[in-house]
């Protein structure tokens, strides 16, 4: 019988099968069972022998099993180990992921500089009426400088905002001084389009309001502004300028050294003294709404910047127009962490 167990203890090919092997020999109605079952029948001298036979078949054939056992344990734990494995020398799946606008990030990092220093973040819409975009911000219709800014018009008198501008008019019709905001956004211009103009780009407008704001503040907040941007060592410049809801109006530039050893002044943006009629035209508003006349005689200093211009300087980018043309090989390399 021993002959005969091994054998099929050896061809038992996984545990249910040496399962049924062992309680085909060890189980409640075994072959082993029976047998001892069986020694009852016989004479104690007979007993003894047979006795000590059947017990050392039965530790045999218990042996067997626990090597089978132990053998196929091994084999399964093998087989799983190999189907899991990973061969780290594969070539990786490539996984294409998008990324933020490099301009979308630029207009991020300036919000952020400006709201450390206690601004709000506020946007308003593309689409806007003549009034707040010329007329509120002291440019009447005959107004030589509304040929500074070329418009798309919409129907019915609408335009594609020119400038941020008029969310100063918006702002503090809705909102009382003391205030501190920038607003981020799309603005547009009918215009042609060369290496340094595009048709569709962005500006940052701030504008703060309280009492004896001063002309030092600006050049203070457009310092902090670029050294925010461009590291410790930036340096700011202000040229007099002509903007008709400012008075005095000046332009500002940025000195920068990037890491190649190169520096420059960059033209960033326009700034100036919020101008006396641009407070008279809120108040006329917020009367007109039975709002308390508050702006007259407030001090307060506004700008706005393109920020394409930064990405320009910062990356070396050679032309405003990449920005927009949607090739992935550019946009590609300016691709952060979301
Ligand atoms: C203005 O739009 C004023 N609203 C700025 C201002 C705000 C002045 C508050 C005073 C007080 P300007 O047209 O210069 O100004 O535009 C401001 C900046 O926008 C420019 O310095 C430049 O950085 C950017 N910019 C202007 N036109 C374009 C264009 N076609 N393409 C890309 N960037 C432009």
């Amino acid at each position: 019988m021993l002959q005969e167990a091994r054998t099929q203890i050896q061809q038992a090919g996984n545990l249910e099968a040496l399962q049924t092997v062992k309680t085909h020999y060890l189980g409640k109605n075994g072959e082993v069972t029976r047998q001892l079952k069986s020694l009852g029948a016989l004479s104690p001298e007979e007993r003894k022998v047979k006795g000590q036979e059947i017990n050392l078949l039965k530790q045999e054939i218990d042996g067997l099993i626990s090597a089978r056992e132990a053998e196929l344990k091994e084999a399964a734990l093998q087989a799983k180990l190999a189907s899991e494995a990973i061969d780290v020398t594969l070539p990786a799946l490539s996984l294409p992921s998008g990324g933020l606008h490099i301009i979308t990030r630029i207009l991020d990092d300036l919000s952020d500089i400006f709201t450390r220093m206690g601004y709000n973040v506020v946007e308003g819409n593309e689409m806007e009426d003549d009034a707040y975009n010329f007329q509120h911000l002291n440019i009447p219709w005959y107004h030589p400088a509304r040929d500074l800014w070329d418009t798309f018009w919409l129907k019915d008198g609408r335009l594609l905002r020119t400038h941020t501008s008029p969310m100063q008019i918006r702002y503090m019709l809705e909102h009382s001084a003391p205030l501190k905001i920038v607003v981020p956004g799309k603005v547009y211009r009918y215009e042609a389009t060369d290496a340094t103009h595009e048709s569709m780009f962005h500006q940052l407008e701030g504008l703060v309001v309280g009492d004896n704001i001063s002309m030092a503040d600006l050049k203070g907040t457009i310092a902090e502004l670029a050294r925010g941007l461009f590291g410790p060592k930036a340096k700011v410049r202000f040229q007099p300028s002509f903007y008709p809801f400012v008075e005095p109006g000046a332009d500002f530039a940025v000195w920068w050294e990037n890491p190649r050893g190169e520096s420059k002044w960059l033209e960033l943006g326009g700034c100036g003294m919020v101008h006396p009629n641009v407070f008279k035209a809120v108040d006329d508003l917020r009367e007109q709404r039975g709002l308390p006349r508050m702006y007259e005689g407030k001090t307060g200093f506004a700008f706005g910047l393109g920020p394409e211009r930064i990405a320009m300087l910062k990356y070396g980018m050679p032309d405003i127009r990449y920005f927009y043309a949607n090739d992935l090989r550019v946009l590609g390399q300016f691709k952060g962490e979301l």
